[in-house]
C-alpha cells in the first residue's frame, strides 16, 4: 500500500477554499505557531517548543505536511523560480502578471496508443482534482510546504495508454519569447524540458497541478498547469506545460544540459550527495529562520525508496 499518509487525496469538492485557509492561519496565529505576517516572518522571533500549542490533536491535521504547517500563500507566490519570466524570484510574480493562459492545450503523444490534444478545461472536468499537500525542497537547499490542487498524472497517462516501448516521459514548457522575457537568456536551451522514468510517472505521488490554496495555479506557479514530483529537486517539476511525449529514450533536461555534474537526470532529493557547489544536507524552510535537516526522497522515502531498488543513488543522481 503506498501513499497511506504525507498526502491527502480529497474530492474536489473538499478542496479547501482559500477563505478556509485563511481562517485557519488566523486560528494558527492565535495558537502561537504562526508569528506575524508571513512578509514580516523573518524578522519574527523563533516559535520555540514552549510557546507551540501542547495540544497538537486540536488543529485541523488536513493542513499539515508531515506535521509542518503549509508555508504561506504570499511566499509561495512571491519566490518563485521561473526562469522563462527572471532569474531573480522576486520578479516573477509581476513579469508573469499578463502571461496568457487561455486558451490552453497540452499534447500528450509519442508511444502511447491513443494520442490526444487536451485542452485545459477537459483535463478540469475529466480528472477529479484532489488536494495534496507535498514539501518542495529546491536545489538551491530551501524548501516550502504547498497545499496543490490537481490529479495524479497517471490518471492521464492510463488514458492515452502507454506502448509497451514507452520507457520515458518527457515534458516541455510552452515557448513564447514574446511573452516570457526570460526565454531570451542564450544561457539557457529553451523550451525547458524535463522526463522522468514511466514508473516514476506512474507514481501516485506525481501530480500535474492545475492550483494551490484552493485557487487557480497563479501564472507565476506555472499555470495553469505544471507537474509536481515531491521527492525530487523542485526542478523536475516543470511549469505551464505544453507537450507530454511518451519515448523509448531518456530525455534531454534543461538542467542536465546546462549542468550534468551538477543536475542529474534523476535528481532525487538525497541529503547524503553534497551538490558540487554546497551541502544538501540542510534546508532552511521559508518562512522559518533555523535550518532543518534534509530528509532522504524528501520524507517520501516509504512510497517511493522501492523505484530505486540496487541503484547506487550516488551514480544515478
Ligand atoms: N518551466 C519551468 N519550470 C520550472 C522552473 C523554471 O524555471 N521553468 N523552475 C523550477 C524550480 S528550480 C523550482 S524550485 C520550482 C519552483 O516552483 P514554485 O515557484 O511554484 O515554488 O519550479 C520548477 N519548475
Ligand atoms: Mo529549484
Amino acid at each position: 500500500m503506498q501513499n497511506k499518509f504525507k498526502s491527502i487525496p480529497v474530492k474536489s469538492s473538499e478542496i479547501t477554499p482559500y477563505s478556509q485557509y485563511l481562517s485557519r492561519r488566523e486560528f494558527l496565529k492565535a495558537a502561537g505557531i504562526l508569528t506575524g505576517s508571513a512578509v514580516l516572518a523573518a524578522c519574527a522571533p523563533k516559535v520555540t517548543e514552549s510557546t507551540a500549542p501542547t495540544d497538537e490533536a486540536a488543529l485541523p491535521s488536513k493542513f499539515y505536511e508531515l506535521g509542518d504547517p503549509a508555508t504561506s500563500y504570499e511566499d509561495i507566490t512571491n519566490y518563485n523560480n521561473f526562469y522563462e519570466f527572471s532569474t531573480n524570484k522576486e520578479a516573477v510574480a509581476p513579469l508573469s502578471e499578463n502571461f496568457t493562459t487561455e486558451p490552453w492545450t497540452i499534447e500528450v503523444y509519442g508511444l502511447v496508443k491513443r494520442p490526444k490534444k487536451y485542452g485545459i478545461e477537459d483535463l478540469l472536468s475529466k480528472f477529479t482534482q484532489e488536494e495534496r499537500i507535498y514539501r518542495l525542497r529546491c536545489v538551491e537547499a530551501w524548501s516550502m510546504v504547498i497545499p496543490w490542487s490537481g490529479f495524479p498524472l497517471a490518471s492521464l497517462l492510463n488514458e492515452v495508454q502507454p506502448t509497451s516501448n514507452a520507457q520515458y516521459v518527457r515534458f516541455e514548457t510552452v515557448y513564447r519569447p514574446e511573452e516570457m522575457q526570460g526565454q531570451g537568456s542564450v544561457f539557457y536551451p529553451w523550451p525547458y524540458q524535463e522526463g522522468l522514468r514511466l514508473d516514476e510517472a506512474m507514481n501516485d505521488l506525481t501530480i500535474l497541478a492545475t492550483g494551490l490554496y484552493g485557487l487557480p495555479m497563479p501564472n507565476q506557479n506555472g499555470a495553469p498547469i505544471r507537474l509536481v514530483v515531491p521527492w525530487k529537486y523542485g526542478f523536475k517539476s516543470i511549469k505551464s506545460i505544453v507537450k507530454i511525449e511518451l519515448v523509448e529514450e531518456r530525455p534531454q533536461t534543461l538542467w542536465n544540459t546546462v549542468g550534468p555534474s551538477e543536475y542529474g537526470f534523476y535528481s532525487n532529493v538525497n541529503p547524503e550527495r553534497p551538490h558540487p557547489r554546497w551541502s544538501q544536507a540542510s534546508e532552511r524552510r521559508i518562512g522559518e529562520l533555523s535550518r532543518r535537516p534534509t530528509l532522504m526522497f524528501n520524507g517520501y522515502a516509504e512510497q517511493v525508496a522501492h523505484l530505486y531498488e540496487g541503484m547506487d543513488l550516488n551514480l544515478h543522481y
